[in-house]
């Protein structure tokens, strides 16, 4: 948050008392803090501390629809041994088939990613749709604790968030009402995905039950899936609807994909050949 306040201006967002700090069923303490600045519609912030060895940080940062900036995504679950870490500039717009959104954001980025990928090896296989939400430079991995791994995925998310702020520092605000659009519409397919098939949900539910659950993911980590634009999930995503129309459960109806990194050294999609 200092380096935040170092270049913009942060202002509090206001929470409902009972997302400030809640207690789950098992004891966890969860922290929230959520802001917005001149670029930014909305910086969040999940803490669970750490409690029967479980730990979690659920970090996001949403520009505003006027700026085609990435959203910044750290996303680190730890169950004591065991630790899954997706660290990232989610691209806003599509990076397999917009090679000019790509090289606008992470030709320069790409050394970044370079200089992780090999220390904070590929996590195997994941949910084939959430690919096109990750950009060539993300760090999907998986590891046992141990001080090392722990003091290397710090410096990369202290890196790829300071890049991620360098690259809000010289953004500059669009104009074009259809960009915008463009922009709001894009970053509300982002919030859809993620408020109806994040992994975290089901352990989420496992703590505070349904409805609060369900409070936390679409006003707090996913604010904006009801404000930002019109379409349903559904309309995002046609191939979940099942016979009765309603969504299908299950994470993935492609399956899971990509064993190895999709994305060579270039920042070239190669995940058509073995995806
Ligand atoms: C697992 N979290 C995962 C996996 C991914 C992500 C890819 C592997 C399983 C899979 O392929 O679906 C993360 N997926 C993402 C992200 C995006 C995406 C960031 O599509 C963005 C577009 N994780 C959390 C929080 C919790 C959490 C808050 O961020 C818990 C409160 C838990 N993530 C969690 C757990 C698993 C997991 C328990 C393993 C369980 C599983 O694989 O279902």
């Amino acid at each position: 948050m200092e380096e935040t306040q170092r270049g913009t201006h942060l202002v509090s967002l206001p929470l409902p008392e009972k997302l400030r700090c809640m207690k789950a069923k098992d004891d966890n303490v969860f922290h929230t803090l959520s802001f917005q600045a001149p670029k930014i519609r909305l910086l969040r912030s999940l803490v669970i501390e750490e409690r029967h060895k479980m730990q979690v940080l659920d970090f996001a940062v949403f520009p505003k629809p006027e700026f085609d900036l990435p959203i910044f995504c750290a996303n680190f679950f730890s169950s004591g041994q065991l630790n899954i870490i997706v660290l990232d500039l989610n691209p806003l717009h599509d990076v397999i088939t917009q090679m000019v959104y790509k090289e606008k954001y992470y030709k320069k980025l790409l050394p970044l990613g370079e200089k992780y990928c090999e220390l904070l090896p590929w996590g195997g296989k994941l949910t084939g749709e959430s690919i096109r939400f990750f950009s060539p430079i993300v760090i999907w991995t998986k590891f046992t604790s141990s001080q090392s791994k722990h003091d290397i995925l710090y410096s990369a998310f202290q890196d790829y968030y300071k890049a991620w702020l360098e690259l809000m520092d010289q953004a500059t605000e669009e104009t074009d009402a259809l960009q915008i659009l463009h922009n709001c519409e894009a970053q509300h397919k982002y919030l859809t995905w993620r408020a109806e098939k994040d992994p975290g949900y089901p352990l989420l539910k496992k703590l505070f039950g349904d409805n609060l659950a369900k409070e936390i993911t679409r006003s707090f980590l996913f604010d904006g899936v009801a404000s930002l634009g019109d379409k349903s999930f559904l309309d995002y995503f046609p191939g979940y609807e099942c016979e009765d129309g309603t969504i299908n459960k299950k994470r993935t109806v492609v399956g899971k994909s990509f064993e190895t990194r999709p994305w060579n050294t270039t920042g070239d999609f190669i995940g058509y050949e073995f995806g």
